[in-house]
């Protein structure tokens, strides 16, 4: 069994904020790798996504979240949920926000929730790029006394990551790995199918289609020449269906393309991917459409 120095570094580091600040491409800026799916819209994560970072130092688990608001629907009650089980056991919390619009109400309900975790709390200014000058005071003073540290960064640019990353690595005790050194997530291959299939409908739809929209797997077979996927996109009514197949099947060939060369480059090896379109009404809002969805 290999052995690690006594100065290894090993912990978990939840990353949590209102929708659209930026945690999806914050942990993919980290990880050098597009592990997360991201876009324009808020709301685009759902699930608890882990990322794995392994060098010879440390390994930092990343757990990316979706976006904080209060619930309207059955799924964002989850989503709620799946927020507040990741912060219970880290040895770290990101709370993340945005330069341009600090506080809203959304920030100071997370702030809140975090008041009573264990471990400790930086907060991260993301978007940094977008203004030209900064009063970093005016913004600190809002932050509870909990938060330990504040780092000003823009995941997009990659300025102010360096420092960020210092000062997560304090906060991570000395321990050994909890995973295997070469493993990237605890997710499987088809969830990262799933998630870029959906990554393709938020790209390419406006309001309401994106979020009336889940993808389930029924197929990840791994040939010796590509992996073959058949994906089913479930929409809420009838009357969306023309919109997300478009004239000709043209939309759905869009959403398939795109999502294939997504898929295929994560991979680093060739994707197929067929889409069947059904209508689940109401999904958003029965108890067992989330669970085949992976909501507990
Ligand atoms: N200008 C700028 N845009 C950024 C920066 N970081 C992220 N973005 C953009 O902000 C949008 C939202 O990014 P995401 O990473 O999806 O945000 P999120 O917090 O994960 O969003 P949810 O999953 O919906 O909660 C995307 O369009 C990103 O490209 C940044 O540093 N600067
Ligand atoms: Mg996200």
């Amino acid at each position: 069994m290999r052995t690690y120095p006594p100065d290894f570094r090993s912990g978990f580091v939840a990353i949590i904020g209102r929708p659209n600040t930026g945690k999806s491409t914050l942990m993919n800026r980290i990880l050098g790798e597009k592990l997360s799916i991201t876009s324009a819209k808020p709301q685009t994560t759902r699930y608890a996504v882990k990322g794995i970072w392994n060098t010879d130092k440390h390994q930092i688990v990343f757990i990316d979240t979706p976006g904080y608001l209060k619930p309207r629907y059955e799924m964002q009650e989850r989503m709620s949920r799946i927020i507040s089980d990741s912060f219970r056991d880290v040895d770290l919390v990101i709370f993340m926000t945005q330069v341009q619009s600090f506080p809203t109400d959304y920030d100071l309900e997370v702030l809140g929730l975090l008041k009573n975790v264990k471990g400790a709390v930086v907060a991260v200014f993301n978007k940094i790029d977008l203004l030209e000058t900064i009063d970093k005071e005016a913004l600190l003073v809002h932050l509870p006394k909990n938060v330990e540290r504040s780092v000003f960064v823009s995941a997009l640019t990659g300025a102010g990551i360096t420092e960020l990353v210092e000062c997560i690595r304090h906060f991570i005790p000395y321990h050994e790995p909890f995973y295997d050194d070469e493993q990237l997530s605890d997710l499987p291959l088809r969830f990262f199918a799933k998630e870029l299939i959906r990554e393709a409908i938020f790209h390419l739809f406006e309001e309401e289609i994106p979020y009336a929209t889940a993808v389930l797997i029924e197929r990840f077979q791994e040939l010796p020449t590509k992996v073959v996927v058949d994906a089913v996109i479930w929409i809420e009514r009838n009357s969306q269906k023309p919109i997300l197949i478009g004239k000709g099947g043209a939309n759905l060939k869009k959403i398939r393309e795109y999502a294939e060369l997504q898929l295929t480059e994560f991979l680093q090896f060739p994707s197929e991917i067929h889409l069947f379109v059904k209508i689940n009404e109401n999904w958003r809002k029965k108890p067992h459409a989330l669970k085949e969805l992976g909501f507990e």
